[in-house]
């Protein structure tokens, strides 16, 4: 009665891909096709608070997507426009609620800057640079 041990070489993949990046320290990220996180902090429903988005100005490559990530205890939106001339039908996450995320909201293929706006507190405005 002769058990054969199976001898399986453990080859651990070794090739990591993302190593050495040269990010730079500006709050930005150009993965292409990536996705983006902009939160929304406590105390942006306030003007005099300081908060807003952040990173601002965000900025992406063509076609990625970015989520805004509303850490507030008010509802927000990030709406493509400015509070002047109103939405420019670009891009708008809608509501996000308090303590919750947007959609996953796709942004502009030309390269650009675009100005967007809280449609409930017009101070509360950013921009995506798509580039
Ligand atoms: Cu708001």
């Amino acid at each position: 009665m002769a058990f054969v041990m199976l001898t399986i070489p453990f080859l651990s993949p070794s090739e990591i891909l993302a190593q050495g990046t040269n990010e730079t320290n500006t709050a930005s990220a150009s993965d292409a096709g990536g996705q983006l996180t902009v939160v929304m902090p406590p105390g942006s429903a306030t003007a005099t608070s300081g908060g807003g988005n952040e990173p601002d100005p965000v900025t992406v490559s063509p076609g990625s997507t970015i989520v805004w990530d509303n850490q507030d205890n008010a509802l927000h939106t990030a709406t493509s426009g400015n509070p002047e001339t109103g939405p420019d039908g670009t891009f708008d996450t809608g509501l996000v609620a308090a303590s919750e995320q947007s959609e996953s909201i796709p942004m502009p293929t030309e390269p650009g800057e675009y100005a967007y706006y809280c449609t409930l507190h017009p101070f509360l405005v950013g921009t995506v640079i798509v580039q």
